[in-house]
């Protein structure tokens, strides 16, 4: 799809993995977990804005981890941020470069503003700092928000984020009640691209994927205005499992449909990788079961659990059209989305 960006072109999409900068702007000097995706998600997400960014940071692992007394990750200017305020902090730092540049108190050129947040921070406390900011379509900026589907720098509270009957502090499984959790991850991505159509960017990513997502990062800078990209985490400390397998799990979560990998672009919703693979039936969705089975959090689940996560995930893939971003006269047209529709349900959810 032809798309007019309003960015300097100096961020061109990233053809393959020998295309990726070999500049690192995250390096060795924080204090995540091994195996951490959402650190991994901080290294590709300035690698691929470059040296001219500002980084803002909510408070949660991604702050307190990476900014541990005197030492530092960050490479480019990196500030702090209160837990709910991504979105101000994105705001305000783009409204201030704005005017300095008018009033030519500091060079006119291009910087990337990225403000990051977690789930907890974005999708739960700071929802309506992120919401208004991008409606402000005067204005450049990128949040961020790495969702490792918990409030994990605090012990691993429930979020909004957090899957179907997942354990978490707050959702241990007991003999009274297996799953004390039993409400539905919010929508996030979908829900921002609904709501704001002054957006031009809005999207879903992995760093299991780590091209991808690059690519969604330069998109969103280059296209300009208000922009958000949702990156799902995995996080061995919280989804109870070996670091070396955090990569396997994005990548699962995509193959198993749970995490679908698209973007949308000026209200164009475009499927990318296994996702669109899978929408074109040119691979199988795998069941649920096979994410499900390799992490701590769902060692309770009972195959009627299994079984209800499985049906949720295929309803979302048969009947929702993400409502009010994709008009049905383009679902119409785009064969892609008629063919999610069409597709058969996958043949087993049951462990082998
Ligand atoms: C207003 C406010 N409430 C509570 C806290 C305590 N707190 C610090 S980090 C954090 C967890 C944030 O979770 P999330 O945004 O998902 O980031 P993660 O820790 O998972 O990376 C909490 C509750 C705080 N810093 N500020
Ligand atoms: S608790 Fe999870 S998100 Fe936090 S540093 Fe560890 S692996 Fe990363
Ligand atoms: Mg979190």
């Amino acid at each position: 799809m032809a798309v007019e960006t309003h960015g300097t072109g100096t961020l061109p999409q990233i053809k393959g993995v020998k295309d990726v900068p070999y500049d690192e702007l995250f390096v060795s000097g924080h204090r995540t977990c091994q195996g951490c995706e959402s650190a991994l998600v901080m290294r590709h997400m300035v690698k691929a804005s470059g040296p001219r960014t500002i980084v803002l940071g909510s408070t949660g692992c991604m702050y307190v981890a990476n900014t541990t007394y005197y030492t530092t990750p960050w490479v480019v200017p990196w500030m702090h941020t209160q837990l709910g305020a991504s979105g101000s902090a994105a705001l305000g730092t783009a409204a201030g470069l704005k005017v300095l540049m008018r009033k030519g108190k500091i060079k006119d050129e291009k910087i990337n503003v990225i403000a990051f947040c977690g789930d907890g921070g974005g999708a739960d406390m700071g929802i309506g700092a992120i919401s208004a900011t991008l409606t402000h379509k005067d204005y450049n900026s990128l949040i961020l928000l790495y969702d490792n589907e918990s409030y994990a720098n605090t012990d691993i509270q429930l979020s909004s984020q957090t899957p179907y009957g997942a354990v978490t502090t707050f959702s241990p499984s007991g003999s009274a009640k297996r799953l004390m959790h039993t409400r539905w991850k919010k929508n996030m991505p979908g829900m921002m691209a609904a709501g704001h159509p002054e957006s031009r960017y809005i999207a879903a990513g992995c760093a299991a994927y780590a091209v991808d997502l690059m690519n969604k990062i330069r998109k969103a800078l280059e296209l300009g205005g208000p922009t958000f990209v949702h990156t799902l985490d995995p996080c061995p400390k919280g989804w109870d499992y070996h670091p070396q397998y955090s990569q396997e799990l994005g990548h699962l979560a995509v193959e198993t449909g749970i995490w679908p990998l698209y973007e949308v672009i000026d209200g164009v919703c475009n499927l990318t990788g296994p996702t669109r693979q899978i929408a074109e039936g040119r691979k199988k969705r795998k069941p649920v079961y096979e994410y499900l089975k390799r992490q701590g959090r769902f060692a309770h689940f009972a195959d009627e659990d299994v079984e209800h996560f499985q049906a949720t995930v295929d309803k979302m893939w048969t009947e929702w059209l993400i409502p009010g971003v994709i008009p049905f006269t383009v679902a119409q047209k785009d064969q892609t989305l008629l063919r999610i529709e069409k597709r058969p349900l996958h043949e087993e959810t049951k462990p082998a």
